[in-house]
């Protein structure tokens, strides 16, 4: 939908719609601060709690041309986290459609509601299969982001299998958070976790203690649906993540030379940001039986 039959068809006054380069944008403004949502992936590209630093980063050379996601933000990885896996999704699509992180954030999704919750401002956006996506994925779902803008900033995604077979679902919310410095940033919550260092072909071992970022890092936590708390010293404050229905955390830094790969990251920007992602993925991949949904969460408070 065009930005002038949005604005007619959702009038609200702590929402605005606007364009950018090939991008609608989705703008919330209440007591409690701002939020920038972009239909292009349902993608959340700026939160900031009233008086204070936006919690999230997206990259300086971030493409806004509806083709590649957006370098930054939450992108939302949906009905597969990594590469594609035919064991759990069944039918291969061609090449050209097995992208990393599945077909959510690639997709233009719909408004689907606007309204105020009390002093919260709550917009769905629906994703429901297209001639585009049916030959990426060609299984019948609906799928939904609910972004509520309140005392926390919350996320649900709410995934409904429309199809006659059952799924194996991983997902993510991708978040790239803004930082003071990634190298060292201590990420509290995991101690006694299972750990998969995907940089290490996959080991395993249990964390002990609190996890200190490294750049590079990709690690994958298995198993622990707890809070995880984001120490950013370099903004003097503490980034709190809460959830329900998600069992893994994936905390993601491409370091020094990994960053190079990437031509939407400016080359130092690697030290302003860490992903920290909550997900389902690996071991915690869910059975999603035809006709059934699931509801993944997020809340994310700064103190
Ligand atoms: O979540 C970490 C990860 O899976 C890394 O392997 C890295 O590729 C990153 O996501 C970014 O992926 P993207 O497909 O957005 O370039």
């Amino acid at each position: 939908m065009t930005v002038a039959a949005l604005t007619e068809q959702f009038p609200h006054p702590e929402v605005r719609f606007r364009q950018q380069d090939a991008l609608v944008m989705v703008d919330i403004e209440n007591a409690h601060g701002s939020a920038t949502i972009t239909t292009f992936g349902a993608t959340l590209l700026s939160y900031r709690p009233k008086g204070g630093a936006d919690v999230l980063w997206v990259s300086d050379t971030a493409l806004y041309d509806g083709k590649k996601p957006v370098r930054g933000g939450v992108p939302v990885c949906w009905p597969w986290f990594g590469p594609y896996d035919p064991a759990a999704l069944g039918p291969d699509p061609s090449d050209e459609y097995k992208k990393g992180h599945g077909i959510a954030r690639y997709a233009f999704w719909d408004v689907e509601s606007v309204e105020s919750v009390g002093e919260a401002t709550h917009v769905v956006f629906v994703l429901t299969p297209g001639d585009d996506i049916r030959k990426a994925w060609p299984l019948e779902f609906s799928l939904r982001l609910h972004v509520t803008l309140g005392e926390t900033l919350e996320m649900t995604l709410e995934g409904e299998n429309r199809s006659k077979r059952e799924w194996r679902v991983s997902e993510a919310f991708h978040t790239y958070f803004g930082v003071g410095e990634a190298e060292g940033l201590v990420v509290r919550g995991l101690d006694g976790t299972m750990r998969i260092d995907k940089l290490a072909d996959g080991e395993r071992g249990t964390q002990s203690g609190e996890v200190a970022m490294t750049t590079p890092m990709e690690q994958v936590f298995v198993g622990h649906p707890g809070t995880l708390v984001i120490e950013d010293r370099g903004n003097a404050r503490e980034i709190v993540i809460e959830r329900e229905n998600s069992a893994s955390s994936v905390l993601w830094n491409p370091g020094p030379e990994g960053v190079q790969s990437f031509a939407d990251m400016p080359d130092d920007q690697y030290r302003k940001t860490v992903c920290v992602e909550v997900a389902n993925a690996l071991d915690d991949a869910y059975p999603l039986a035809a006709g059934a949904t699931h509801a993944m969460s997020m809340r994310l408070s700064v103190r």
